[in-house]
Formats: structure tokens, sequence, C-alpha cells
């Protein structure tokens, strides 16, 4: 009897000792493996994002020179400054491809200034002025209220902006919401081709960016990143340009569960406003931007229609976005 309660204590201390010496030896092999520091990664909130969505809705079709884009554009500034960014605003004329002179803005929201190590994060705040891919012709000359292409991307980021009040990431980060994005050459337009029509706001930014010597490690651009079903190949100029920045959003974004939302596979070349900041300012920039591979227009049935309203918005997609771009930001160091 005594000899079997003996036994028995001597098992136990047996395998706590060797359950003690394993576990010490697990937590020495992470600690190697894993030199870096973890870090917090704030949750996103979708239906937060999906509120600055309709707010911005609220005001009608943002199109340069008209009152509602004035108001929006006031209140996208009040916003940033209200989630604790240090805000510019980049005033400039520019020139439309129909000669039209935009009264345009760039909105910029500057979190940690002074810090070296910085990430860029922008969207284009105005929406078209024509429904030039509607099948109904009798819209063409319309304006589209720019939900999903637009509006989304602005909304993810006002988002972040509330995030990055509540907790400081390592480093520094610029919010820039673009203006003139959508004021390119019409299907309709009849006289000469001209080149750069679009991303007028982002063409003036990197060519004089709101502060003198800005750099930024590298950019990520979300345009048309709230729409059900919404999908993220790997646009091609941001992979040529930017390739390791796509390797790490992807792999973020597939570690978080989202690969439905970012396969791996590479998706058409689109002319947006990260060519610009990669082009004029010099600064890798990568366009997460929806890509339908079945649909006529690449971009999804609702570009550049009137179909682009709250309807298409699913919080699920704002949500995978959101969330991914938290992830990357927060674990640069
Ligand atoms: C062109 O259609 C040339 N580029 C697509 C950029 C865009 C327009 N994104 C939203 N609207
Ligand atoms: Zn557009």
């Amino acid at each position: 009897m005594k000899s079997n309660y003996i036994c028995v204590m001597l098992m136990l201390l047996l395998t706590s000792v060797v359950a003690c010496s394993s576990n010490k030896k697990s937590v020495e092999e992470t600690e190697k493996k894993k030199p870096t520091v973890t870090v917090n990664v704030p949750s996103f909130n979708a239906d937060s994002a999906y509120q600055y969505i309709q707010a911005q809705a609220d005001f009608g079709p943002r199109v340069p020179n008209t009152a509602a884009h004035k108001a929006c554009g006031d209140y996208l500034a009040a916003q940033l400054e209200l989630f604790g960014a240090k805000v510019y605003n980049q005033y400039a004329d520019l020139v439309a491809y129909d000669n039209t002179i935009l009264k345009a803005r760039n909105i910029i929201g500057a979190y940690n200034p002074e810090s070296r190590r910085r990430v860029l994060l922008c969207a284009h705040w105005d929406s078209r002025p024509y429904a030039d891919y509607d099948p109904d012709e009798r819209n063409h000359r319309k304006p589209i209220l720019g939900v999903n292409d637009g509006a989304s991307g602005v909304g993810v980021l006002l988002e972040v902006a509330r995030q990055l009040q509540k907790q400081a990431p390592a480093i520094g980060i610029d919010i820039i919401f673009f203006d003139a994005e959508d004021y390119g050459t019409p299907r309709f337009h009849k006289g000469p081709y001209k080149e750069h029509t679009w991303c007028l706001g982002s063409q003036y930014w990197g060519r004089v960016p709101h502060v003198a010597n800005y750099n930024a490690r590298y950019g990520i651009l979300l345009d048309m990143v709230g729409g059900k079903g919404g999908t993220f190949y790997q646009e091609q100029f941001s992979k040529r340009t930017a390739g390791k920045e796509v390797k790490k959003i992807w792999d973020a974004a597939h570690r978080l569960g989202f690969k439905e939302f970012f396969p791996k596979k590479e998706g058409t070349e689109v002319t947006d406003d990260h060519v610009y900041v990669y082009e004029y300012a010099q600064i890798p920039c990568v366009d997460i931007i929806n890509y339908d591979p079945d649909g006529y227009t690449g971009f999804g049935d609702f570009w550049h229609t009137q179909k682009d309203n709250m309807d298409i918005i699913d919080k699920a997609t704002l949500n995978a976005v959101g969330q991914t771009v938290l992830e990357v930001i927060y674990n640069e160091q």
C-alpha cells in the first residue's frame, strides 16, 4: 500500500519535472524563432466605417465645384481633426479633360508627424460626374453617388483614424483623401484624347507634397473596398512596383482568414492614384481595388452607374479590408 503511494508520488513528480522542462524549452524555442515584439492590433469596427460611408452618401454626389463637394470636404477635414490628426488642406485649381477648372482639395491627416518612419494610407473622396457605364444611356451625363467608388475607401480610413487616436502604432501614419480622381475623360467625349485626365488630385500631391521632403516607406490605396462579394486580386502595377508590400498585405489578410477576399492571383493593371504616388513621389504604393474577373469592366457591374449606392455595400468586405490594414500598420516597427 505504502510503496504504491510512493510510486504514484514519484511518477507525479517526474511528469511535472518533464512537463516543466519541456515547457521551458518550448518558450525558449518560440523566443528564438520570433524575436519580434508582439503587438496589440485594434479591432476594426465595420459598423462605424459603414456610418462614415452613409454620412458621405447623404451629401449626394461629391462632384468638384458643387456645394455637396464643399460640404463633404469640410466634414472629412473635421472628422480627421476630431480623431486627433494634424490636418492639412491642399487647395488647387486643376484642369479637367474638357478644360473645366476644378476647385480641388486634397485632405491630409498626419499621425505622429515627427516620426521619420511612416506609412501612407489613401483613397479618393470625390465622386464621378458621369454614369457613363450605366445601361440606360439617359444616365450617362448624370453624376454617380460613388458609394463604393470613393466613399468606401474613405469610410474605412476614417475608422482607421478613430483607432489611431485610441492606440498609437509604432510608426507615423498619413491619411490622404485625394480629390478629382474620377473626373477622367468620359466615353461620350468627342474631343482629342488626353492622357492623365484621371487622378488629378494625386498628380498634384505627387508633385507638391503637403510637407517638404515628404517620405514614407510605402502607401496603401483603397478603391472600391466595400462591395458585396468584393474580391481584391493583386493589381499589376502594384505588384511590379511594390511587390514586397503586396506580399505583406496579402499574407496579413490570409493570416486573418480573409483569403476569399484577397486571392493571391493577378488582376489587371489599373491607372489609379497609386501610379502617381509612385511615379511623382517615388513611394511604392499598393492599390487594394475590387476586381471582377467575369465582368465587362473588370470593376463590377455597379461601376460608373447609378447602381453605385448604399445597397451594394457589405460590412463583411469593409471588415476584411479594414482589419487587414490595421494588421499591417500595427506590425510595422
Ligand atoms: C481608369 O478607369 C482609367 N481607372 C480606374 C480608376 C478608378 C476610377 N477608380 C475608381 N474610379
Ligand atoms: Zn470611378
